[in-house]
């Protein structure tokens, strides 16, 4: 059977070099090309910023933003996320360390989801309190509604920038 495509918002970061794509905003541009390439198309991307580590990593990251259209339903994406981490580099356990990719579903078209294995909430829980997902998702996706909340993300980001 052939579903409908979707979309969906994907969180891009990268704060360490690759042998061969080298400094994260690099291996960025080379993450995009890898989800085309797996089938995944991009219909928006944002620009890629440098962002101040938030957690107990002290390197800088490269962080991005996509809308990208698929078929696949939430949990075969997040595996394919997890495959093209792992060709990068990325290994089980890095999260919140230096990582070489980290790709992270932020909301869906279709709205609220959740399951236990593997672990996966859309929208992404930590998505209201992270500026480097807010900042690169408000260019490119600024009229798009958090189910939760009900608000765009447009009003999210600008109110994480208030003091
Ligand atoms: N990702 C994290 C933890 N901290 N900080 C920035 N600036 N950018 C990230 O992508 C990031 C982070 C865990 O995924
Ligand atoms: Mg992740
Ligand atoms: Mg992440």
């Amino acid at each position: 059977m052939i579903l409908p495509a979707t979309c969906y918002l994907i969180a891009l970061g990268s704060n360490q070099r690759h042998n061969i794509f080298g400094r994260p905003e690099h291996i960025i541009s080379a993450a995009r090309a890898a989800l085309e390439q797996q089938g995944l198309h991009i219909l928006k991307q944002s620009k890629t910023v440098s962002s101040r580590p938030i957690g107990p990593s002290h390197r800088r990251y490269a962080n991005s933003a996509a809308i990208i259209e698929t078929a696949l339903s939430p949990v075969p994406l997040l595996n394919l996320l997890k495959r093209i981490e792992s060709r990068f580099g990325t290994r089980k356990g890095q999260a919140w360390s230096r990582r070489v990719l980290d790709l992270d579903i932020i909301l869906w078209s279709e709205g609220a989801f959740s399951a236990s294995y593997p672990p996966l909430t859309i929208p992404h829980p930590m998505m209201r309190e992270r500026p480097f997902v807010l900042q690169p998702a408000a260019e490119i996706a600024a009229k798009w509604r958090d189910p939760i909340s009900g608000l765009t993300i447009a009003q999210i980001a600008a109110r994480h920038s208030r003091p």
